[in-house]
């Protein structure tokens, strides 16, 4: 792809990664999740596909809009999703038992981190297309990603299909990392423009955090945010937190069952080897034999 105006040249042997979170989450409509008005009366859930920075942590300077492709049935089926600080005139007021609007653009505006997300109800499960568009100092392409819409509870056994029936809610979330080859240099700068304290959390208050100064939820300027991931940089949040079911804890857990994953596979060739001995010798006692006695 041609540069972008100005991005000037790459820099050379640089990999940059960002991790994100992309998937869907689906509630059944009932009493914790009442219908609201307006919706068809075979819509069973309501669901939200989204893709946003970890631990809710703002990926706009790198990611400019997402559009989700939605199955032909539903009205406006192409949505796009842009996240633009600005302020945007106030909704058309609904008419009431009317089924709300669905506007095939949507500009967030809302606080750093916010996720792009489309919002539907409906009653079927479907691949959702996402394609990701990135900021224009990226030079890069679009990417595509397909994404099944789960609205009823899934898993390998029954039992997890039961635990995912108990939490009210069916979340299929995947945590993803993207990387960036060799960016253009003013991309570069971009990406590494420093991690940035959470423009949503304060600055840090005077007196470092002690004593009744001390703002609560405060965070200093490049310092670690609670789940331990600065905005603008590579990291994943230390430990798992309710809805922020990716972070270091996550990965150490899963390390450790691919580790015994692989010991058991180790433990199970080493038994078919001595099998295969075992055989080995009674076939050449079998053959010795043939031949002694033809
Ligand atoms: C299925 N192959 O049969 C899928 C199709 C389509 C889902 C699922 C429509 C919602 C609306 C809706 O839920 N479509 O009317 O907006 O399961």
């Amino acid at each position: 792809m041609a540069p972008p105006s100005g991005a000037g040249r790459r820099v050379k042997g640089c990999q940059i990664q960002r991790p994100f979170i992309y998937g869907t989450t689906a509630r059944p409509f009932g009493e914790k999740n009442p219908k609201p008005p307006g919706i068809p009366d075979d819509h069973t859930h309501s669901w939200e596909v989204f893709v946003k920075g970890i631990d809710d942590t703002d990926i706009t300077y790198w990611l400019r809009r997402v559009q989700f492709k939605l199955h032909e049935s539903i009205p406006n089926h192409l949505r796009s999703t842009y996240y633009i600080r600005l302020l945007l005139p106030p909704e058309p007021s609904k008419q009431a038992n009317q089924r709300p609007f669905s506007p095939p653009t949507t500009v967030i505006d809302g606080k750093p981190g916010e996720p792009f997300v489309v919002r539907e109800t409906g009653w079927g499960e479907f691949e959702i297309t996402l394609k990701l568009y990135y900021v224009s100092e990226s030079g890069e392409k679009p990417q595509t990603l397909y994404h099944h819409l789960h609205l009823h509870p899934y898993g390998r056994t029954e039992a997890d299909k039961e635990a995912m029936r108990a939490t009210g809610e069916v979340v299929a979330w995947i945590y993803e990392e993207q990387l960036f080859n060799e960016p253009y240099e003013a991309f570069y700068d971009i990406l590494t423009s420093g991690a940035l304290p959470d423009p949503a959390r304060p600055a840090g208050a005077k007196g470092k955090g002690k004593g009744k100064g001390a703002k609560a939820g405060a965070v200093p300027p490049g310092q670690r945010s609670e789940g331990g991931v600065l905005p603008r940089s590579a990291m994943i949040p230390r430990t798992t937190r309710p809805n922020h079911p990716f972070s270091q804890e996550t990965e150490q857990l899963e390390i450790k069952k691919l580790r015994a994953a692989y010991e058991q596979a180790s433990e199970l060739m080493d038994k078919m080897r001595e099998e295969q001995k075992v055989k080995d010798k009674r076939l050449a006692d079998l053959k010795r034999e043939t031949a002694a006695n033809p």
